[in-house]
């Protein structure tokens, strides 16, 4: 079993849209671990997304994903970090595969809707960055 860490974005929450990824999310095998509702600061936008600081868009995504509450998810299933890369579907909604979180319910490259870690590292270092050990069971 591998873990991994899902954001549903504030765009996705404020359209009453995180009910149906939750669903996906379920219908895919995943077990949800843990799952939080939180309004992220800035602070702690900006340290999740350190990585990528500098970047044109740092500014954009910060904004983006202070702008309203998200969903925290830790969740786990055979090889997690790839199959939920998968079922989100590419970064940019217009490139992402039909019936994909990202095509269904994001609306451009910025707004898409959720996040997933991109590797096992990355999904453990996420996972203690938003959640404690106790509540990953
Ligand atoms: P990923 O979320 O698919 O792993 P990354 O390239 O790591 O994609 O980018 C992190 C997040 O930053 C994206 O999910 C998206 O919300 C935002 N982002 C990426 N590229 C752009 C861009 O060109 N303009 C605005 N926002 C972007």
């Amino acid at each position: 079993m591998e873990r991994t860490f899902a954001i549903i974005k504030p765009d996705a929450v404020a359209d009453g849209n995180a009910g149906n990824i939750l669903a996906l999310i379920e219908k895919n095998g995943f077990k949800v671990l843990a799952l939080r509702k939180q309004h992220l600061t800035r602070p702690i936008a900006e340290g999740f997304y350190a990585v990528h600081k500098g970047k044109g868009f740092f500014e954009e995504l910060i904004a983006f994903m202070t702008e309203g509450p998200v969903i925290l998810l830790a969740l786990e299933r055979e090889d997690a970090v790839a199959k939920w890369r998968e079922v989100m579907g590419a970064t940019n909604p217009e490139k992402a595969e039909a019936g994909t979180v990202r095509k269904l319910y994001g609306a451009n490259i910025g707004r898409n809707a959720s996040h997933g870690s991109d590797s096992q590292e990355n999904a453990a270092i996420e996972l203690a960055w938003f959640f404690r050990g106790y509540e990953l069971n």
